[in-house]
């Protein structure tokens, strides 16, 4: 999938240990059905091996849905199962390095922990964001202090990329992320650790929907 065709409006971010036993595959293919339009697979502890095997499984049925895979942190993760995207961070591969690599053959997103590193990725050439966190989490602690609104709308006005915020996102705030000017939601528990994550994740579409 081209980077300009992404729909950015509920990007699910997996975590199999907030999953509550269920499978990474069952949780994204009810999210997908519920609306998820992005899927980011997250996996801190799996070996590379595993790694591999679950984001195979998942670009497979990704694939047939039209929602794009993004790998998070690892590049050559992306690149060995075709991915459409990775994902990375402040500490994972320098985006101009990512971009030698692998030219324009792959989305590559940035996290962006204050509006210096959002201009930065823009200039060179992220093609969209991730802006963390807008709120603080217990889902990841080792974060920046959190952005809240205020910040997610002095990136917004800064860059022009896509960008979606992360962090203690859930429908009860979605809506005023969105008019702080966000394109999307990224989600971790609200969806993988919901009761029914098609259910969560068909409410934050609509409420994504209807703030725009
Ligand atoms: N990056 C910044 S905050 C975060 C990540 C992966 C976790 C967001 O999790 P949740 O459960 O949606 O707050
Ligand atoms: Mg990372």
């Amino acid at each position: 999938m081209k980077p300009e065709e992404v729909d950015y409006s509920v990007y699910l971010v997996t975590d199999r240990g907030l999953s509550r036993g269920r499978g990474t595959l069952d949780i994204v293919a009810a999210a997908v059905t519920g609306g998820a339009s992005v899927v980011q697979l997250r996996e801190k502890s799996a070996n590379t091996r595993e790694f591999i095997q679950e984001a195979l499984q998942l670009k497979a049925y990704l694939n047939k849905m039209g929602v794009p895979l993004i790998i998070n942190d690892r590049l050559d993760v992306a690149q060995a199962i075709r991915a459409d995207g990775v994902h990375l961070g402040q500490h994972d591969m320098p985006i101009e390095m990512a971009r030698a690599i692998v030219g324009h053959r792959m989305i590559i997103g940035i996290s962006a922990e204050s509006l210096r590193d959002a201009v930065d990725a823009e200039e060179a050439g992220a093609d969209y964001l991730g802006v963390s966190p807008i709120f603080a989490t217990p889902t990841k602690t080792d974060t920046a202090p959190a952005l809240g609104l205020e910040g997610l709308r002095q990136i917004r006005r800064a860059v022009a990329i896509p960008l979606v915020g992360i962090g203690g996102l859930n429908r009860t705030n979605a809506q005023e992320v969105i008019a702080a000017g966000a394109d999307g939601v990224a989600v971790v528990s609200a969806i993988v650790s919901a009761d029914n994550p098609e259910s969560a994740a068909r409410e934050l579409r609509r409420i994504v929907a209807k703030s725009r």
